[in-house]
């Protein structure tokens, strides 16, 4: 048989296993694996590298409406292209509900800014802000039988946050339909008491933003976020996990049985509340929630992925520019942390900071970082097998990796539309070198070569966690 394109000589890592062979590409999908396949369209020569499933991130932000005069600096086109230079396949943003009116509206748009523009592929996310009768009755119903099986739910920000019995009402339409449940937790009345003191006492530089979050305000949403899904009985996420205390509290209620799912992202590993202290307004560059805390915390979040209490691991890119009146310095931005616009970019710089951190420096294995940084996702948000995973069947989203390849992360790098990079200067060992997705070259050796609109929206299948048993 002629192949489209093998990839030869490859070390193939999975999330099980890993092992020397040849793949064998035809109409986008992964048809052979095996030794001397030679008969291809296209050759790649995939020797003394690793050959791993794209990478999937569950957990980014592209343009996503973000308050007056706030402009996200991502869309479609810029963050997928990012996403690809960082070794992604598959992107899951966000689709956010406009107060007041229906999921679907926010749906039709959010299909018309991606349509035409994606480098990968990417699936949304619902983030549900107005849980009235008919989103619960309706339309969450409808649209998880549509395949957007994931919605996205706030316990703290002005506009966005739910009161408990809403989280409540939210996760029995979860638990009825086999969608899972991502939660942000944090104390919304302790941030906003802290903020008020801290404004209060002119304490207003964006350092404080972590003093107005600290790690109680995480652990006791994280607490009682378990606690809601334990009522209801139902699996949930817990997003961007920051700190040993959150979890414990995961990892208490895995122990317990319970389907708590837990995710952790670069910025916890590689940065800390130091970072926010910079010189002039420079801080604002590492404002994001929860915040970075400390080393121990750190620690505590490589625990937590190496002993799977973290089943992914995203980069919760959520990107805004820094010197720019419509990103981190708006005019508001300037006078309290409280303005800041919450999030920092980070989506091609995840995979090679948990490579470089991960397997490289012995804290993880190679099949775990497959599992974390791809399978993981795939499995948790309903796109496995198809995606996250090299075998005969499975889309052929491949990222080939030189595991020695050394390279200072740069923001021109990055390729995405932010002006900075919150790890500029880290060191890493490990770079993808080629991503391919669906069979088609998006990049390689640091160029473009993909075409726009060859991204697609995925639907997807129930969650792992959701599906009932027979
Ligand atoms: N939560 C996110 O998930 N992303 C950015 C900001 C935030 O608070
Ligand atoms: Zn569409
Ligand atoms: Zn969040
Ligand atoms: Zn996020």
């Amino acid at each position: 048989m002629t192949f489209d394109t093998v990839i030869r000589n490859g070390t193939v890592a999975t999330a099980s296993d890993t092992f020397t062979c040849d793949v064998g590409i035809e109409a986008g999908k992964i048809v052979a694996l095996g030794r001397g396949l030679d008969d291809a369209r296209e050759i790649i020569d995939a020797t003394a590298r690793l050959v791993l499933p794209g990478g999937i991130d569950s957990h980014v932000h592209i343009s996503q409406p973000s308050g007056e005069g706030i402009v996200m600096a991502d869309d479609f086109e810029t963050g997928t292209r990012s996403a690809a230079f960082g070794g992604n396949t598959t992107v899951l943003p966000f689709c956010l509900q406009e107060k007041g009116r229906p999921l679907r509206e926010a749906l039709t748009n959010y299909h018309a800014l991606a349509e035409g523009n994606c480098y990968t592929d990417v699936s949304f996310h619902l983030i549900i802000s107005d849980p009235s009768e008919a989103v619960l009755g309706q339309e969450l119903p409808a649209l998880v039988a549509d395949g957007y099986s994931s919605f996205k739910v706030f316990m703290t920000y002005e506009g966005l946050a739910l009161s408990d019995r809403e989280i409540l009402e939210v996760m029995s339409v979860a638990r009825e339909t086999g969608a899972l449940v991502m939660i942000h937790a944090e104390n919304y009345d302790a941030i906003r008491f802290l903020t008020d003191r801290l404004e209060r006492a002119g304490k207003t530089a964006p350092h404080f933003h972590a003093a107005s979050r600290p790690i109680a305000v995480e652990r006791e949403a994280t607490h009682r976020a378990i606690s809601l899904a334990e009522l209801v009985d139902v699996p949930i996420m817990i997003v961007h996990v920051s700190n040993r205390e959150a979890m414990e509290e995961i990892r208490r209620a895995q122990q317990k049985g319970l389907n708590i799912y837990g995710e952790t992202c670069p910025q916890y590993l590689v940065l800390t509340a130091r970072d926010l202290e910079g010189l002039n307004m420079e801080g604002a560059k590492y404002v994001c929630s929860p915040p970075p805390r400390d080393e121990a915390s750190q620690a505590a979040c490589w625990e937590g992925l190496r002993t799977g209490v973290f089943s992914t691991f995203s980069s919760d890119h959520c990107p805004f520019r820094y010197d720019d009146p419509a990103g981190k310095l708006a005019p508001k931005g300037r006078t309290s942390f409280r303005w800041v616009p919450n999030g920092i970019p980070g989506v091609a710089a995840r995979l090679p900071i948990l490579f470089s951190e991960g397997v490289v420096k012995g804290r993880i294995s190679l099949n775990q970082f497959v599992a974390l940084s791809a399978t993981n996702h795939a499995r948790t948000y309903g796109l496995y097998p198809r995606k996250g995973t090299i075998a005969i069947g499975a889309d052929a989203d491949i990222a080939i990796w030189d595991p020695e390849r050394r390279v200072t992360i740069t923001h021109a790098l990055m390729q995405d539309g932010a002006d900075y990079t919150p790890y500029e200067g880290i060191e890493v060992t490990g770079w993808p070198e080629l991503t391919m997705v669906r069979g088609q070259t998006v990049v390689r050796d640091g160029a473009l070569v993909g075409r726009k609109g060859f991204g697609t929206h995925l639907s997807r299948d129930l969650p792992n966690a959701g599906r009932r048993g027979p």
